[in-house]
């Protein structure tokens, strides 16, 4: 056997020469690996004279040992325990999806709706799409009546012209309801409705609103005003007080703007209210007579009270959310605030 391939000192003075910890790995396998330089001269052991065994076995332990002390040593110098690069974590995060939820409006509308429904009433939807009937002409606007103009329009292209069109409010809901059901009726009816609005700080072409509709036998001015004051007090809190002015809506007899305290500046006046005090969620009014007529409900033995406001008003003013167009971005930093 060539014991030439068992020099200590060369072995040494290559691991000492080595500058790197993959050069030490090199030398490592090249003398102590599974066909090194140790194993090479282990297994030719076996084909030795029985008496040179021992001689050429001690030569192989006494090879080991310098060998790894040497490298044990070198990699000591070259890469000192604890410098090591703190290993690459590539466990991925838990980044938890993130759980989407109702839309602020959406959230909005729930609410009232369980206002409403705590109080004894109905939730009820329409189509968006309206017919002239629905929209204006049942609800006591006949064709050419000024007050047309009161909501502009946008109308759809079917049928005979300007008879199919995008609601302009909730209202027609309320004719649906009194021409498919009998009195008693106490219904809430929320939606999305459309105008050719010029859009601006809170007026959008496409926004949101709640009608509300009671007919019984005995319901007066009283139990319209009563009902909307529960229903303010429950969404923005018992400070905020409400009052009604006369307005005018075809189809409500007498009619009411319905304004609340400036939730802003308590009544003070401030610039959310134009210095007024109050702020105007909506209109409503009793039942005019001509509506019931018109779907075949006796005035001479039901009246009724109506109300319809602007959805996106509601979280406009408890958040302080402006301009209206902000419900509609979908800007996710707004969605995920609410
Ligand atoms: C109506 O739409 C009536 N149908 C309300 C009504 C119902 C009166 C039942 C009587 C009885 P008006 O056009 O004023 O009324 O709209 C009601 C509310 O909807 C407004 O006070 C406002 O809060 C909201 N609104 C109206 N136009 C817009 C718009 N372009 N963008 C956002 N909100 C609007």
């Amino acid at each position: 056997m060539d014991l030439s391939e068992l020099d200590l000192g060369a072995a040494q003075a290559a691991i000492a020469a080595a500058d790197t910890v993959d050069e030490l790995a090199d030398l490592r396998k090249r003398f102590l690996g599974k066909k090194g330089a140790v194993n090479r001269a282990k297994e030719s052991i076996k084909t030795l004279d029985p008496a040179e065994r021992p001689k050429v076995g001690q030569a192989v332990n006494a090879f080991t040992t310098g060998v790894t002390e040497a490298l044990e040593g070198r990699e000591a110098e070259i890469a000192p325990p604890g410098s090591a690069e703190p290993p690459l974590d590539l466990t991925l995060g838990s980044h938890g999806r993130r759980r989407g939820h109702l839309h602020l409006v959406t959230q909005c509308q729930r609410e009232l709706e369980d206002v409403f429904v705590s109080l004894g009433y109905r939730v009820a939807e329409g189509p968006e799409v309206e017919d002239d009937w629905h929209n204006f002409e049942a609800l006591n606007f006949p064709v050419g009546h000024p007050a047309r103009a009161m909501q502009d329009t946008l109308y759809v292209d079917l049928g005979e012209p300007e008879q199919v069109m995008l609601r302009t409010h909730t209202s027609p809901v309320q004719i649906r309801l009194m021409e498919t059901q009998p009195p008693p009726i106490y219904s809430v009816m929320p939606g999305r409705t459309y105008r050719n609005e010029t859009v601006d700080a809170r007026h959008s072409a496409v926004f949101h609103q709640i009608e509300g509709l009671a007919v019984d036998r005995g319901l007066t001015f009283g139990d319209l005003a009563g009902t909307l004051e529960t229903f303010t007090s429950a969404y923005f809190g018992k400070k905020v007080t409400s009052r009604l002015l006369p307005s005018y809506f075809p189809f409500t007899e007498p009619s009411a703007e319905f304004a609340i305290t400036c939730v802003f500046c308590d009544a003070a006046g401030c610039r959310v209210c134009s210095y007024t005090g109050w702020i105007e969620l909506g209109g409503c009014g009793m039942v005019d007579p001509n509506v019931f007529l018109a779907v075949g409900i006796d005035p001479e033995e039901y009246t009724g009270f109506a109300f319809g406001f602007g959805l996106e008003r509601m979280p406009m003013l408890r958040y302080g959310v402006e301009p209206i167009k902000t419900f509609f971005d979908n800007d996710s930093r707004f969605l995920s605030r609410y």
